[in-house]
């Protein structure tokens, strides 16, 4: 463990305390697995990725344009880095319902650890320039406080969260064409 980092497990807890009836889409591999880990794996409104890397945020900013209902795309620092231009994307439209976290590891953490050589990349920076409100956070608490004014302004803000690599046991089901049903009926009916 790396001291001074917050814990994706309660951070991700925290998103479905303050926000439980927010869709969340959360990237492929380790985001998966955790958001998996802290729910009930099969709720409905878990709309996990599977092999599109890259895409989460871009995919959470469709779902937001689409629906008046919350959604907070959890995405990670290595496949945000293939598709930074979507932060300047996401500003075009910039959505109230939207929120944008980055589980910051600095790893490849699903496909084994492979550095991710970018500790030098200002995610956050990078998420104002393109005319976004963002923070970067360094623990849990700090998560849970940004996590929440993040849902209550205007506007997307992007939460740079600074975690621990973990290595999470569960595994949602890999049906994608049936979790993306499922989510998209949980969003276009009375319950989630
Ligand atoms: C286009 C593409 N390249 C590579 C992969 C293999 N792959 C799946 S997850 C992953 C790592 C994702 O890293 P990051 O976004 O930092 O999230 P973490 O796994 O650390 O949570 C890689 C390389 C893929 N699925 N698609």
């Amino acid at each position: 463990m790396t001291d001074g980092r917050a814990n994706q497990y309660a951070c991700t807890e925290s998103v479905l305390d303050i926000t439980p009836d927010a869709a969340v889409v959360s990237n492929l591999g380790v985001a998966s697995y955790v958001l998996a880990s802290v729910s009930d794996p099969k709720r409905a409104r878990n709309f996990y990725q599977w092999g599109s890397m890259g895409v989460t945020t871009a995919v959470g900013l469709g779902l937001a344009l689409s629906t008046d209902e919350s959604v907070t795309v959890l995405d990670g620092d290595g496949s945000l880095l293939m598709s930074l231009g979507v932060l300047s994307t996401v500003a075009r439209y910039d959505p109230d319902n939207l929120t944008v976290v980055i589980w910051a590891n600095d790893v490849y953490g699903t496909t084994g650890g492979q550095s991710l050589q970018a500790s030098h990349t200002d995610f956050a920076g990078i998420a104002e320039n393109s005319g976004l409100n963002a923070v970067t956070v360094q623990d849990t608490e700090a998560f849970t406080g940004a996590y929440r004014d993040a849902t209550e302004s205007a506007g997307v803000t992007v939460i740079v969260c600074h975690v621990d690599p973990v290595d999470p046991d569960a595994r949602p089901s890999f049906d994608f064409p049936y979790i993306a049903r499922r989510a998209r009926d949980s969003l276009t009916t009375e319950t989630s």
